[in-house]
């Protein structure tokens, strides 16, 4: 279904689709003949150029500025300063979570973006919309300094409750070939998924931090494999969106040759699926600046205190560099204009 035809749709119908307006990026055989279609069908799909490259490479180039300006010895064009006592703290995946760095102005940018909104208003057909307070992906080449990244496959779902409940997406900033990390995917995997969990309910859990969260073992990759399933590498250029279901078994992989890897998580859902205490639970990590997971309903919050050689990161700080500067279309996915 065309969004035109979306459109004509009576405000009733338009209301009870709303909660089942997912549906339409649930297997269906709906043809919707953009990025949907992939949507459906694979589980993962990419929006060409949701950023003009220009401006992607602005936001690249303001994450690089903003890891140089802790003054640690980090140099964008020197790849032996990629040390760890030279960076903020990044996880082996690459995540950074704490400084504020959810919240900094160009994070914010990133998330404002109209191509990027857009693309999560067609999925859910809803313009009431708010957006996660997402970690950023900061990954560089054939780091010895740091636990290698091995496979993580997982999907960001909570294994008992089925159906399509959240579209993930990110924005990718730097050239990424097949060679240069980012996100793998189980292409299909989330038609699977109800399946996989009724056959493999006995299967031992991974332990995970948040319900929402489900790691494959052994068992569950083979199992994925008997059924048919293939993992593919998603390369993407400066400014594209990538998108991809909760349930899609995914993982992301670290750049194996000189290109660095430089990503933003932007996830977005309607403000009808968070109950009035999420929306106060995610104005007070806007307030205080922290993170939240993927999940815009701040089921869980983050800290901004990073942890360097089991103490308190001297360079910690609690706010932004550059506190965001939001627009009305920005602040409403704060989800704080919804707050009754
Ligand atoms: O970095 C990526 O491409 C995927 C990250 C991811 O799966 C996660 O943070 O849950
Ligand atoms: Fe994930």
């Amino acid at each position: 279904m065309s969004t035109t035809e979306t459109t004509t749709q009576t405000a009733e119908q338009v209301s009870s689709l709303h909660g089942f307006g997912r549906m339409r990026v649930d297997g269906t055989d709906r043809h919707f003949g953009d990025f949907r279609d992939a949507l459906t069908r694979d589980g993962f799909a990419i929006v060409k150029g949701a950023i003009p490259k220009g401006k992607a490479l602005e936001y690249a180039d303001a994450m690089y500025s903003w890891l140089e300006g802790f003054e640690l010895g980090f140099d964008r064009n020197d790849p032996s300063s990629v040390q760890k006592d030279n960076l903020p703290i990044l996880n082996e995946k690459g995540m950074c979570l704490h400084y504020g760095l959810p919240h900094e102005n160009f994070v914010w940018g990133v998330r404002s973006e109209p191509g990027v909104i857009d693309a999560f208003e067609k999925i859910y057909d809803d313009e009431d919309l708010i957006v996660s307070f997402d970690a950023i992906n900061i990954q560089f080449p054939n780091r010895t300094d740091v636990p290698p990244n091995t496979p993580w496959p997982h999907q960001d779902q909570d294994p008992e409750k089925h159906g399509f409940r959240c579209m993930q997406g990110l924005v990718n900033l730097l050239p990424n070939g097949p060679d240069d990390g980012g996100l793998i995917v189980c292409r299909g995997g989330h038609l699977l998924s109800e399946q996989f969990h009724k056959e493999m309910a006995d299967e031992e859990r991974i332990p995970a931090w948040t319900p929402e969260w489900y790691g494959f073992t052994d068992r569950g990759m083979k199992w994925l494999e008997d059924h048919g399933c293939k993992w593919e590498k998603v390369s993407a250029e400066p400014g594209d969106l990538l998108l991809w279901d909760s349930r899609t078994p995914h993982y992301n992989l670290s750049p194996k040759k000189t290109q660095d890897r430089l990503a933003i998580y932007t996830c977005y859902m309607p403000v009808a699926d968070a109950t009035q205490e999420d929306l106060l639970r995610k104005k007070d990590a806007f307030d205080r600046r922290v993170g939240t997971t993927h999940w815009p309903n701040a089921k869980h919050t983050g800290s901004n205190v990073a942890n360097r050689n089991g103490e308190d990161d001297p360079h910690n700080r609690l706010r932004p560099l550059v506190d965001p500067v939001l627009g009305e279309r920005a602040f409403k996915l704060t989800g704080i204009p919804y707050i009754k």
